[in-house]
């Protein structure tokens, strides 16, 4: 498994990542297959899939709704090169912005090669699970049923669960594993490479993602805003980095916004005397600095947007199609 584990190769901050279609792909027989990860909101998406690449990619917390865009994770896996999209939650959406980030984890699926569905094994079919499996003969491609999370259900249950849903919906097989411990992991990854059709890698071999550096850093930062902040704040606020500038010494400046949608929000988010901010920002620098591999100086400022989430200009910066209604 030491293919997926390679130095990160990343693509430079603010430049749009873009497939390097003359790769040589260094393999003789090259496979590859584009994987969508669907599910409802919580179901461990975004864990799975910074298991399966072996590196954290995308964030996570224990709140719903984390994810609003499609992030793409590539893991190599002997000749195959797997490419996931982790995609956000699906359940039924009020708001605009759910609406957009509804409506985008469809897409991601149906652009894909291969879907995999994940239950929260904890959780079983509840509504949001059988409203997932009701739309899902809309997807014509292949699927698997990924049950998770299994290091906290018994094994009785599991099996009945997975019989449950293989009547619901077909499935090409199923996988139970847990995204967290990383148990049945590896069986799921290299069932996907045994079943990845013939063709060219599209990314060359040592890339895991293909978010910009300064999406990713804005993402760490909302991250830990998700993790610290209680109720809806998460929900009503939104991160984006403005500059990204790398110094002589070596080190980088990062200034970046959090905008959220009233005075009182700007208050709990700055906290205590900054206690808050600050504290996140410690974090976020630490995490930042790991991916950017550099000494990193992050300056967090907090606006007043009201109706942010009703403005185009934040969903581009989100890299989500803006809703109609
Ligand atoms: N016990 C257990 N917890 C898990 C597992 N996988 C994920 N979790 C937890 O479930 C919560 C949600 O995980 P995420 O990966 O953010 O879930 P998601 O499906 O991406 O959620 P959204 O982005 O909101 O749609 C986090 O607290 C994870 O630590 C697992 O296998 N076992
Ligand atoms: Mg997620």
């Amino acid at each position: 498994m030491a293919d997926n584990r390679r130095a990160s190769k990343r693509p430079r901050p603010g430049l749009p990542a873009v497939a390097d279609e003359d790769a040589v792909t260094p393999v003789d027989n090259p496979h590859c297959d584009f994987v969508a990860l669907i599910g409802a909101p919580n179901a461990g998406k975004s864990t799975l899939l910074n298991a399966l690449v072996g590196s954290k990619i995308a964030i996570v917390s224990h709140k719903v709704q984390t994810t609003r865009a499609l992030v793409r994770g590539i893991a190599v896996q002997g000749s195959a090169q797997l490419v996931f999209i982790d995609t956000p939650g699906i359940f039924q959406p009020k708001r605009r912005l759910d609406r957009a980030m509804v409506s985008t984890a469809w897409g991601g699926a149906r652009d894909a090669d291969l879907v995999g569905v994940l239950i929260d094994a904890r959780k079983g079919l509840d509504e949001e699970a059988e409203a997932l499996l009701d739309k899902l003969p809309e997807i014509r491609q292949p699927k698997v049923l990924i049950l998770n999370k299994v290091d906290v259900v018994d094994k009785e249950r599991l099996l009945t669960l997975a019989q449950a849903i293989n009547q619901r919906a077909a499935f090409a097989a199923t996988f139970m594993l847990s995204a967290l411990t990383g148990d049945g992991v590896g069986d799921l990854r290299t069932w996907l490479a045994e079943h990845a059709p013939a063709g060219p890698w599209h990314y060359p071999p040592d890339q895991m993602s293909d978010a910009p550096l300064r999406s990713l850093a804005a993402e760490i930062t909302r991250e830990k805003l998700c993790q610290r902040l209680h109720q809806e704040l998460p929900y009503q606020s939104t991160v984006e980095t403005e500059t990204w500038k790398e110094l002589k010494d070596g080190s980088v400046r990062i200034e970046q916004t959090i905008y959220v949608e009233r005075e009182s929000q700007r208050k709990i988010v700055l906290g205590k005397g900054g206690q808050t901010i600050k504290a996140i920002g410690a974090e976020a620098r630490r995490e930042i600095a790991e991916i950017a591999e550099a000494p990193v100086h992050l300056f967090l400022f907090v606006k007043v947007r009201e109706g942010w989430s009703e403005d185009p200009e934040r969903y581009r910066e989100m890299g989500l199609e803006f809703p109609k209604e």
